[in-house]
């Protein structure tokens, strides 16, 4: 039995036939939400917007066609990974290798079989559940169990993207445990990595919103990702952060004025554009990061 497919899975079936969407549907319905789009423009707004488990393609549709859709939406960071199979009358050789060279996971020709169209979709978004269990996988940090560095990075430009569309602003937090070297040289290194691990938990329990990301950016560094947020609600979003680690109160003899395990927080915040990287906001926050640190530590800078 095939469990991983009987979770609620969308299926975007793109055609400028309405028999073949009716008919598209009518064979998936049963098991998977059906959205359907009758040309390329709407195809690609609802890709982004609904990110389907799978897209069904026409080739041939007046304006913008098959082959480019799939051009656009392997080239968007947002879609690229949702597989697409092309469905089409069009049987000759060099059209199927050409749909697959654009990054089509599977060819279908008309007239389509119930059966195995039905078997294809399931395998396909099998697959697909797979590949993002891996991902997902590979995405944390053994020690903290937060997100890592890459998973970071690439949240951090898929929001960037989405907020340059939605013209929304985005604030990053970048934190240093202060002084921590001292405190592996005075209660250990085993210490120290539960004393990460206590942090990390402070942070990612400081209640962030759900499209917040907590991340371990390197060694005792964490970086956090509010999409949709401002300069002035980040700045109550850092305090909360300290709070939470001072909280915690770590006992740190040997740190700079204070006795507890503290954080430094450098916060930076931009509305994106398409001409400016998000690694802008990246060096920003460090920036930010670095005043935290000279002026005295356990402290937000912005
Ligand atoms: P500052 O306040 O300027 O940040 O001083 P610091 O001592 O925290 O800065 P520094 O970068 O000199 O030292 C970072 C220390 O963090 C050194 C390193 O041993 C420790 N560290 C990094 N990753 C880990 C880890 O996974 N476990 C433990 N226990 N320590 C770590
Ligand atoms: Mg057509
Ligand atoms: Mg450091
Ligand atoms: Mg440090």
């Amino acid at each position: 039995m095939n469990i991983v497919a009987q979770q609620s899975s969308t299926v975007l079936v793109v055609d400028d036939t309405a028999n073949t969407l009716e008919l598209i549907k009518t064979m998936l319905g049963g098991e998977h939400r059906v959205l359907t789009a009758s040309e390329a423009g709407t195809g690609m707004k609802i890709a982004l917007q609904e990110e389907p488990d799978l897209i069904l393609l026409d080739i041939r549709m007046p304006g913008v066609d098959g082959y480019q859709l799939c051009r656009q939406l392997k080239a968007d960071p947002i879609t690229r990974e949702i597989p697409v199979v092309f469905v089409t009358a069009m049987d000759e050789e060099r059209e199927e290798a050409k749909g697959l060279e654009l990054g089509a996971i599977d060819y279908i020709t008309k007239p389509l079989s119930p059966p195995i169209l039905r078997a294809r979709v399931r395998n396909h978004i099998d697959l697909k559940r797979q590949r993002d269990q891996l991902r997902r996988l590979s995405a944390v940090d053994g020690l903290t169990g937060l997100a890592n560095r890459r998973a970071f990075g690439e949240a951090l430009e898929k929001e960037w993207r989405s907020a340059v569309r939605r013209n929304t602003p985005i604030s990053l937090l970048m934190t240093d445990v202060d002084d921590f070297k001292q405190f592996n040289d005075a209660y250990g290194h085993l210490a120290g990595d539960e004393a990460l691990r206590r942090v990390a938990k402070a942070l990612a329990g400081a209640a962030l919103r759900p499209a917040d990301l907590v991340a371990r950016y390197g060694g005792e560094e964490f970086v956090i990702l509010l999409p949709d947020t401002g300069a002035n609600e980040a700045a109550l979003v850092a305090d909360r952060l300290l709070l939470a680690v001072r909280r915690l109160a770590i006992p740190h003899e040997h740190s700079r004025g204070w006795q507890f395990i503290s954080l430094s927080v450098g916060l930076a915040s931009a509305r994106p554009a398409r001409h400016v990287g998000a690694n802008e906001l990246l060096d920003l926050s460090d920036r930010m990061l670095y005043q935290a640190k000279n002026s005295g530590r356990n402290r937000v800078v912005t």
